[in-house]
């Protein structure tokens, strides 16, 4: 399964773990990574000092490549830009904004930069500003989401990481039909025995149905999709009243700790993708991607999707 994306980040198979908010540790990216997928360090709006814990922290336990993810909205995103380069990270992915002013100190430390990206028009953008990869994310994933699916936007970015409502090797394969040289997992990998992400909130992605997320704050410019509870009721509820910005926010940001850390997936905000509903077993990071693996390559292995041309 070696494609473009597998051979710019060093990695055997073209599974990259999203960087999620207080999901996406140690623990998680180094478990990602020695499984032969790219395992992400989700910075979130964690200060620098941790993120630099968590690198050191992830070379103990491997010493294949994982990378960061900078959410672009946190108060320490500059600082954490300037970890990455300092700790000698190879590959940095971005999301919730534009990462432009960055780029150049990332470029010249030879850091690989993979925005990802909601839309036609940013994907462009950060090409010209020299972006080595792009993943196109629709909005079927949890979390922070813009407008477009993924069916209608990863075609239109191609070649190209794609990601949002992928959860086995039937969605990979389909990634690749599109013109995806590699794919981008969230939700599958919060169930897995290496996440240490509260039972709760596994359980509830595990029992979860292909109706069961909502979007809130669309009105407030910060839609985020997770799975329904007491909160995204109340939240669409004080949203259709018209509640100040502030007291939204709040429900979801500070929610999504309580619903990682203290299992209060009632009130907590359980960001998950649509594909819950698909992703039913808890297992292992190596067994979850062998099985990706195995199902894809039974799809499309013997198509040459993989390699492309220059
Ligand atoms: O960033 C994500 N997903 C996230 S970030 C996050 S933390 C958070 N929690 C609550 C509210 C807000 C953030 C949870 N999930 N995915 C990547 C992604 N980035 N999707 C969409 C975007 C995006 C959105 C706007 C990228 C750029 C952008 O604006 C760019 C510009 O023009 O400045």
């Amino acid at each position: 399964m070696q494609t473009e994306i597998t051979r710019l980040l060093g990695i055997k198979y073209p599974i990259i773990q999203g960087g999620m908010a207080w999901v996406a540790e140690h623990h998680l990216a180094a478990a990602v990574s020695e499984a032969g997928g790219l395992g992400l360090i989700g910075a979130a709006s964690a200060p620098a000092e941790w993120v630099r814990e968590q690198i050191r922290a992830a070379r103990k336990l491997t010493d294949k490549p994982f990378g960061v993810n900078i959410m672009l909205m946190s108060p320490y995103a500059a600082d954490v830009a300037k970890v990455i380069v300092e700790e000698g990270v190879q590959v940095v992915t971005t999301g919730a904004g534009s990462p432009g002013k960055y780029m150049e100190m990332w470029k010249e430390a030879g850091v690989k930069v993979i925005p990802v990206v909601a839309s036609v028009a940013l994907a462009k953008r950060m090409e010209r500003a020299g972006a080595d990869a792009i993943v196109a994310e629709g909005c079927e994933s949890g979390g922070h989401v813009g407008e477009s699916t993924t069916m209608t936007l990863v075609p239109q970015v191609v070649p190209v990481i794609a990601a949002g409502g992928i959860g086995d090797g039937r969605g990979i394969a389909a990634a690749f039909m599109l013109g995806a040289k590699a794919v981008q997992m969230g939700t599958a990998f919060v169930v897995t025995e290496e996440a240490q992400v509260h039972q709760n909130y596994k359980d509830k992605i595990l029992k979860a149905s292909d109706i069961d997320t909502r979007v809130t704050g669309r009105t407030t410019g910060h839609p985020v999709r997770a799975l329904r509870n007491e909160m995204t009721k109340k939240y669409l509820k004080m949203e259709q009243e018209g509640a100040p910005f502030e007291e939204l926010e709040l429900m979801t940001l500070g929610g999504l700790r309580k619903a990682v850390v203290d299992g209060d997936v009632k009130t907590g905000s359980v960001m998950s993708g649509q594909i819950a509903g698909l992703v039913n077993e808890q297992m292992s990071c190596q067994a979850l991607i062998q099985k990706l693996v195995r199902e894809t390559d039974a799809l499309i292995g013997t198509l040459n999707l993989y390699e492309t041309e220059a």
